[in-house]
């Protein structure tokens, strides 16, 4: 039997981290096992590369050199998170996954997205995730914040056209695969955002029932 993976995609100041541990009570207070992780990180080894990766550097780091440290730090997770959490029959929600790499390497960086699609084959054989909730607001509105939590990222560095550019790559990915992905309005206010959740935690709880 394997599990269900759930993951949580979207720009900057979205609500996933907040989001994702009420999302694991509800399913655990139903009795789910629940393995709740992130990326980039998840692991010791791959928390490493995240620290290299959102660190801001004197040296610049090449568009290549970022995403093939995306998929490091996604294999070493996979491996020792990911794939052995699923084949024990947890619900896995993962807090960003590939979907941010065609969001910002692809959108934001420009990177050829064929490029991408290659490397996620290398890395995650078929393996995709089951349902992935996009949470979708502003630009400006995450953007204001992620800047009222303090000192910015690499990322958080970004001007505002390349989040324009990440915030268009994701609902371009939700339009194509409307069978994965739900939308989130993330503007709404807390409890909103979390009533509007329930429907999406019934269908989650409903298809792990099925596994
Ligand atoms: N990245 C990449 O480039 N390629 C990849 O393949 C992957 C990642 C996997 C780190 O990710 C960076 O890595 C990220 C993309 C890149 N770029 N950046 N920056 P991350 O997920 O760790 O970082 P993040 O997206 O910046 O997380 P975040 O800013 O913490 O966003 P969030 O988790 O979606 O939001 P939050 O922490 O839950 O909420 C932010 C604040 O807003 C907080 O004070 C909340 O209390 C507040 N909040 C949340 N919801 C609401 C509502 N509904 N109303 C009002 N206030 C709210």
């Amino acid at each position: 039997m394997r599990g269900l993976f759930i993951t949580l995609e979207g720009p900057e100041g979205a609500g996933k981290t907040t989001n994702r541990a009420y999302l694991a009570e509800q399913l655990q207070a139903q009795g789910f096992r629940v393995t709740l992780t992130r990326e980039p990180g998840g692991t010791a080894l791959a928390e490493q590369i995240r620290e290299i990766l959102l660190a801001p550097h004197d040296e610049p780091m090449a568009v290549d050199t970022e995403l093939l440290l995306m998929f490091a730090a996604r294999a070493q997770h996979l491996a020792q998170v990911i794939v052995p959490a699923l084949a024990e029959g947890h619900i896995v929600i993962c807090d960003r996954f590939t979907d941010a790499t065609y969001a910002y390497q692809g959108g934001g960086r420009g990177l050829d997205c064929s490029r991408i699609a290659v490397l996620e084959h290398f890395v995650q054989g078929d393996l995709r995730p089951d349902l992935t909730l996009l949470f979708d607001l502003p630009v400006a509105a995450g953007l204001a914040r992620a800047a009222a939590r303090g000192q910015l990222d690499r990322f958080e560095q970004e001007q505002q056209n390349f989040f324009e550019a990440v915030r268009q790559a994701y609902l371009q990915r939700a339009k194509n695969d409307p069978e994965r992905f739900r939308l989130v309005d993330a503007q709404l206010s807390l409890p909103e955002v979390q009533k509007s959740l329930d429907i999406y935690l019934k269908e989650i709880m409903e298809r792990a029932g099925e596994h």
